[in-house]
């Protein structure tokens, strides 16, 4: 069975939705050939981030061509300060149609871990008209007693189904009902198993707990197509070891305890599914005693 995924476009208003018409904005540098019938939104309007090495910001550039002259467009990112960016330029050919065609393409931003939270900004540029996206670096989460060790940490896998993204099941939403919303990972060789699902953890720390979130939803039921058999595996001094199995399971939710163990990173790896196809985690969480 493939699971469909539905385009993600983050709700959010629409900013600066036209640069048209600027050959009447006055500008000191501009000449003819500067003239934009280029619309430019970016969205969501503002941008909230994280230091956490699989927890990007995601932001949505749209051009769309309201002229009548087919023609090419570059839309250039300048990020201030310690924002990182997927991509810095976007180029399109932009074809004058009637309706308007906007075309899109997504950008991710991150921080580094140490970043300073406090705002910062980047700036889209077509035509020389700017949009300025303000950027909001938060805190990083806690990661002390009773803390999700895994959230947001650097995930690694045997594959990734093309559909879905790496770090959705680290992403600290475990509701199966988003599921199409890419906050999952599935893998990406279908029928065979098994495959594995590794989060690295920030600084080595004590586990013996992990909760796993397969599919489980109204329409996906994990009886049907949930994990069904997998090994938690931790990483201690550079060597994997097998610290609870899992077998038959039907449930959505599975809570794993073992003796604590000093963990580098913690490892699910998959048997089986409930039908046989591909191993699909929604979310992945390690916990310390
Ligand atoms: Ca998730």
């Amino acid at each position: 069975m493939r699971i469909p995924r539905q385009t993600v476009l983050a709700a959010g208003a629409v900013l600066a939705a036209a640069l048209i018409g600027s050959s009447s904005m006055p500008s000191a540098t501009s000449e003819p050939s500067a003239t934009s019938d280029v619309a430019v939104s970016v969205t969501p309007e503002r941008l909230n981030v994280v230091g956490l090495p699989c927890f990007p910001g995601s932001l949505n550039l749209t051009m769309t061509n309201t002229g009548t002259m087919d023609r090419y467009a570059d839309l250039t990112l300048e990020p201030t300060g310690p924002l990182q960016l997927s991509r810095t330029l976007f180029s399109s050919w932009l074809p004058a149609v009637d309706p308007d065609q906007p075309v899109s393409a997504p950008v991710e931003v991150r921080v580094p871990r140490d970043t300073a939270p406090g705002s910062y900004q980047l700036t889209a540029e077509v035509d020389r008209k700017q949009v300025t996206v303000p950027v909001t670096v938060d805190p990083l989460p806690p990661k002390g007693p009773g803390d999700n060790l895994a959230l947001g940490e650097q995930a690694t896998a045997s594959s990734t189904h093309g559909n879905f993204t790496l770090c959705g099941a680290v992403d600290g939403d475990k509701d199966s009902e988003h599921w199409d919303t890419l906050t999952g990972w599935n893998d990406g060789t279908r029928a065979a198993f098994p495959d594995t699902y590794d989060v690295a953890l920030a600084t080595p720390a004590t586990v013996n707990r992990v909760e796993l979130y397969t599919l489980d939803s109204a329409r996906y039921p994990a009886r049907l197509n949930g994990l069904r058999d997998w090994d938690v595996q931790v990483k201690s001094a550079g060597t994997w070891q097998t610290v609870a199995q899992v077998r038959g399971n039907t449930a959505g939710h599975v809570t794993t305890t073992f003796a604590p163990t000093q963990a580098e990173a913690v490892r699910i790896l998959c048997l089986d599914g409930n039908d046989h196809t591909y191993s699909r985690i929604v979310e992945l969480e390690a916990y310390g005693s």
